[in-house]
């Protein structure tokens, strides 16, 4: 299946000298693709090339990359304007408090918290080591929803003393993703609309398995191999079920785990299971033969199903992907699963799961940060997603310079950082404790920045509200001795999350929910963790090659969120979120309001040819969502006859 898609840079060197450095020229440009045989789609490749290269190092390593943005507009020439890129390397800490690794928080890299994007024919060059972090990672895109297009792969960071205790013979990759037909800003113009008040995910149109269809691993004989899921997409949480060959999870998201054997594993955005699969003896498999399956070994993808706002009859949500074994070939019919699956039954219980390494519970915490979920529309008829209140509305100097360019005695003041960003000061070395309420209805994946965490409390669909003031005062005997940690964590509907981590990795790190169109909605918060010590470590400040975009396009790279450096309290002409809709004015009355304004322009003929419920007196859930379906429709007619 690969062999169509090959063309990747493999740095994999096992050596057993000391860190090495790669050195890895990324151009960025549009690239004509059909990864599920079904449509041509200009993806964003590097060097010509889609997917782009899976990146293999050694723990140690160093990372030096000059991504190039080559996003032109003749390529592609429905992009509305020069698009922006950059690069973030999910789960990598930065770590800068390590003089001997030279680095820069700046290499985190989402636009407007640790940098500017990289706006078309400019060079920016990312440098890092990964110092002692190992396993799998993934770097993309942090500029919009713009990995939606393809800008993401693999960062596998090897440990050969790890791997060697493993046993294993064979270590691979599997990312899964979901593919949108258009490019992701039409896909975000559609959402983020007031034609879409209820906020409802664009659907996609296919999934991929390694950013194709019809996948298969080639397994050999009595070996064990390792295999690393990592979900690179930006919505749908993906389940990976295989009936007959059991999984040993012996990773996840960079922390290794003592052996969890199951045949299923769930893998939101973010998110990376790696499994050890122990296969059978040529002799073995020749009696593997399955009343059912026969000598089939299916890997079922299952698309999480109650993510999904409406579900189109076409679109397949249980994908057959095959191991293989010498001499199988892929047969003429690929067996649907034994037993009917329901995705909404499924359970992969992380917390069930214990780190190798012994690290005990935070305990008490010395901050608790309380957020609370919920999505909403403001006045411009937009739905939005707000912590507490707030929607994240990104600040005029990315928070990052606000932070190497303030007076000493402003930087832990909240204010400076802008009152629209959810900003919370961290000091350094201190147990801080999130509270997490979800009160919407959907689950959600938050993925933190710059550390990982424990999951000390996870609480399940409907659960409601976490009583927060319950943490300082219970005995912490009760929670769990050696919490299971990770750096992207699910959390349910209508349910909550209690998460620690030490303040020990100074920077600007954000906190967001890894389902792209949310983050895109504006739930994020920003932690900015000792910002005394990233001023004094990072004296230096601004990149050479970010000051240069800074300076060439005239953007601020000092001051408050106003960029302001004369009065730094002053942020009357920072970026806020909009106003609220009037009182009163309720979800349904908004449905209302545009089914007559299209009733005005269009006339009635075109409400009855899409069947729009005008006098639906249900605001059922299920109302709602056909009615934003047909909106979709007509909001396309509307752009189509413009
Ligand atoms: C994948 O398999 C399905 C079902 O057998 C087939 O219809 C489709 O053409 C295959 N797609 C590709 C790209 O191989
Ligand atoms: C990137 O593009 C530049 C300018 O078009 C070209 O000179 C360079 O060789 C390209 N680099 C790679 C690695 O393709
Ligand atoms: C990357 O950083 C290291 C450590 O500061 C430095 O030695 C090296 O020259 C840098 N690489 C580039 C290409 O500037
Ligand atoms: C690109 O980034 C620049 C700053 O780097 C910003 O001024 C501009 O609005 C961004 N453009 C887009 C399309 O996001
Ligand atoms: C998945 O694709 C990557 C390249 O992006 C490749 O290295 C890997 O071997 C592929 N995995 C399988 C199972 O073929
Ligand atoms: C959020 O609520 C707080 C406290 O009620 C208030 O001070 C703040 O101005 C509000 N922020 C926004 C953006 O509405
Ligand atoms: C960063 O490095 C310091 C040592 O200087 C260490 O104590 C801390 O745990 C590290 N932080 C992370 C998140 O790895
Ligand atoms: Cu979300």
């Amino acid at each position: 299946m690969q062999t169509l898609y090959s063309l990747y840079v493999l740095m994999f060197l096992i050596t057993f000298c000391e860190s090495k450095n790669h050195h890895l020229n990324f151009n960025v440009s549009w690239v004509e693709t059909n990864p599920d045989g079904n449509f041509m789609k200009k993806q964003i490749g590097v060097n010509g090339q889609w997917p782009p290269p899976a990146i293999h190092v050694n723990k140690n390593d160093r990372l030096e990359i000059e991504v190039t943005n080559l996003l032109s507009v003749l390529d592609n020439p429905n992009q509305p304007h020069n698009l922006n890129t950059s690069l973030h390397f999910h789960g990598l800490f930065h770590n800068i408090t390590i003089p001997e690794w030279e680095q820069s928080n700046q290499n985190d890299g989402p636009e407007m918290v640790t940098g500017y994007g990289i706006p078309y024919a400019e060079t920016l060059l990312y440098n890092f080591t990964v110092g002692d972090q190992v396993g799998t990672y993934w770097y993309h895109s942090h500029s919009g929803a713009q990995y939606l297009d393809g800008l993401r792969n693999s960062l596998i960071v090897h440990d050969v003393e790890k791997e060697k205790e493993w046993g294993i013979t064979c270590d691979t990759t599997v990312t899964l993703s979901e593919l949108y037909y258009k490019n992701y800003y039409q896909v975000m113009n559609k959402f983020l609309s007031r034609f879409n008040p209820t906020g409802a995910e664009p659907i996609p149109d296919a999934f991929l398995f390694n950013d194709s269809v019809n996948g298969t691993v080639n397994l050999e004989f009595d070996s064990k191999h390792l295999i690393r899921f990592i979900n690179i997409g930006g919505f749908v949480s993906q389940f990976i079920y295989s009936p007959r060959l059991k999984f040993s999870v012996v990773e996840v998201d960079g922390v290794n785990v003592e052996p969890f054997e199951t045949h299923l594993i769930e893998i939101g955005t973010g998110q990376r299971v790696s499994v050890i699969i122990d296969t059978p003896s040529e002799a073995e498999f020749q009696q593997m033969n399955h009343h059912y399956y026969g000598l089939q070994f299916p890997i079922y993808q299952i698309i999480a199903k109650s993510m999904l706002d409406v579900i189109p009859e076409d679109l397949e949500l249980i994908k057959n992907n095959l191991f293989l074994f010498p001499g199988q070939e892929w047969p003429s019919a690929v067996l649907a699963p034994e037993e009917p699956i329901e995705s909404d039954e499924l359970e992969f219980d992380d917390t069930s799961m214990t780190p190798l390494k012994k690290i005990q519970s935070l305990g008490k915490p010395d901050r608790q940060i309380n957020l609370n979920v919920k999505m909403e529309n403001l006045g411009d008829g937009i739905n939005y997603a707000f912590f507490n209140n707030v929607t994240y509305t990104a600040p005029k100097v990315p928070t990052l310079l606000t932070v190497y360019s303030a007076p000493e005695e402003m930087l832990f003041d909240e204010r400076i950082y802008g009152d629209n960003i959810n900003a919370y000061i961290l000091k350094k070395g201190e147990v801080v404790e999130i509270v997490l309420n979800n009160d919407d209805d959907n689950k959600h994946n938050f993925h933190l920045h710059g550390h990982n965490f424990q999951i000390i409390r996870k609480g399940e669909t409907d659960a409601g509200h976490y009583e927060s003031e319950l943490s300082y005062i219970k005995d912490y005997a009760s929670e769990k001795q050696f919490p299971m940690i990770r750096d992207t964590v699910f959390v349910e509907a209508n349910s909550y999350l209690v998460l620690r981590f030490r303040a020990d990795n100074p920077g600007v790190w954000l906190f967001h929910c890894h389902i792209d169109f949310h983050l895109e909605q504006g739930l994020a918060a920003v932690f900015i963790e000792a910002p005394d010590e990233i001023k004094k470590i990072e004296h230096k400040g601004i990149s050479k090659s970010m000051k240069h975009i800074a300076e060439k396009y005239r953007l601020p790279y000092a001051g408050n969120a106003a960029a302001n450096t004369k009065d730094w309290l002053d942020l009357t002409k920072s970026n806020r979120q909009h106003q609220p809709l009037p009182d009163g004015f309720t979800l349904k009355g908004y449905i209302a309001l545009l089914i007559s304004t299209v009733v005005g322009i269009y006339g009635i003929s075109v409400i009855i040819q899409f069947g729009l419920d005008v006098e639906d007196e249900n605001d059922s859930e299920a109302s709602v969502a056909k009615n934003t379906q047909l909106l979709n429709k007509l909001q396309n007619l509307i752009a189509d006859s413009n």
